[in-house]
């Protein structure tokens, strides 16, 4: 399995194409619809998200609701485009637009205008934009069906925003899903929350960002996705390069993650025990679901952290690129904070990166024949 993306925030707009999805595999439009409607919520963003209204329009690869087994190709229309017709027409026109020489600490603006040559740097920010993570949620959406054929259930919620940190340990455990979707900032404590709140209003009056911190947890992950055997096969390595590459994200956590550093390893690790019923099982989950970069059949860990978005209203200092003197960085429209947002993307990244590895163990070009092979594989483990 694997999927592109193309398409600039202010374009027409966002397409993906996801290859090697088996067939057999039921995908409702309004599923994946469902999906970038989330990504859109959350106290904190801008106003482009009243702009749009993303939904998904299916290209190929799926008829009557069900994959052929070719690629899936869709497209998300950018509605804004119609306001920037001009700035981003693909054809040659006049356009009165100033170039942006401005660049913002933090964003993609200096090193793509260096790389690249451009003259203006909108031609670097057009794709560095988070805009382009609606197109990874379509294709998470497609393998978060998949993963469901096989009970594997997914779910992310916000466990900080600047300083503010959620405390889960009394919310209970099948109420953690139904409190975070229904939390302006998708965080199950609901003190937390609230505070989170306020400080993304009080933020955003001072033209200032926040960033924060998600969790996402996979519950039924059969063990043995991935491998111990080359560099790039773990699957540790291969979840954290699929979640560190979403725009803003500078660090990903596995299980206790950075506290490991100060803990004994009699106090690092899960210990094993056995049961009839139950099989291989541990009491704690240090590990975050995976060890030797394979899933041990505990749930997967993972938190991501997200730093501030560097588009602010009240600017940082910076140079203008065409005459090198001192300037305030280009103030251009933006979220106060996309934490909330991340949780989402964060879960497609992750869910994208299961389904390949799910594919590569179980194969099959059809759903039935993967179903077929997980089920004897289930068998010989708990006859182990
Ligand atoms: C985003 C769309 C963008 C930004 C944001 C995410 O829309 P616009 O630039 O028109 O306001 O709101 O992008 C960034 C945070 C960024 O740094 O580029 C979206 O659809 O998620």
């Amino acid at each position: 399995i694997r999927f592109t993306t193309a398409g600039e925030s202010h374009g027409e707009g966002l397409l993906v194409i996801i290859e090697g999805i088996p067939a057999g595999l039921t995908i409702n439009s309004e599923d994946i619809d469902i999906e970038l409607a989330r990504r859109q919520r959350g106290y904190g963003r801008g106003q482009r998200m009243c702009i749009e209204t993303d939904t998904v329009k299916i290209f190929s690869g799926i008829r009557h609701a069900v994959s052929l087994g070719s690629p899936i190709a869709m497209y998300i229309a950018n509605k804004d485009f119609r306001n920037w017709t001009k700035i981003m027409s693909p054809t040659s026109v006049d356009s009165e637009e100033m170039p942006l020489l401005k660049p913002r600490p933090g964003h993609a603006d200096l090193p793509g205008f260096m790389k690249y040559g451009v003259n203006d740097f909108r031609d670097i920010l057009e794709r560095a934009s988070a805009r382009e993570t609606a197109a990874r949620v379509a294709a998470g959406a497609v393998c978060k069906a998949l993963l469901k054929e096989f009970e594997i259930n997914i779910v992310s919620y916000t466990s900080q925003i600047g300083d503010v940190a959620a405390d889960i340990s009394s919310v209970e455990e099948d109420k953690i899903w139904h409190d975070t979707e229904m939390s302006y900032v998708r965080c199950p404590d609901a003190k937390a929350s609230e505070k989170m709140v306020q400080l993304i209003k009080k933020a955003g009056e001072k033209g200032d960002t926040l960033g924060g911190k998600v969790v996402v947890v996979i519950k039924n992950v059969p063990p043995g996705l991935g491998s111990h055997t080359q560099w790039d096969l773990k699957l540790d390595g291969r979840l954290a390069q699929s979640l560190i590459s979403i725009q803003a994200v500078k660090a990903v956590e596995f299980g206790a993650g950075t506290k490991l550093a100060s803990l004994f390893g009699s106090l690092s690790h899960d210990e094993i025990f056995y049961d009839v019923t139950r099989g291989f099982y541990r009491n704690t989950n240090r590990a975050g679901g995976i060890e030797g970069g394979m899933s041990n059949g505990e749930p997967i860990v993972v938190s991501c952290t997200m730093k501030a978005i560097p588009s602010l209203a009240n600017p940082l200092h910076s140079v203008n690129l065409a005459t090198k003197e001192t300037a305030e960085a280009e103030a251009v429209r933006s979220d106060v904070c996309a934490v909330p947002a991340v949780g989402v993307v964060a879960e497609a990244a992750v869910v994208v990166e299961l389904a390949k590895a799910l594919k590569e163990k179980f194969g099959g070009d059809s759903l039935k024949d993967m179903k077929k092979n997980v089920n004897i594989y289930k068998e010989r483990i708990k006859v182990l």
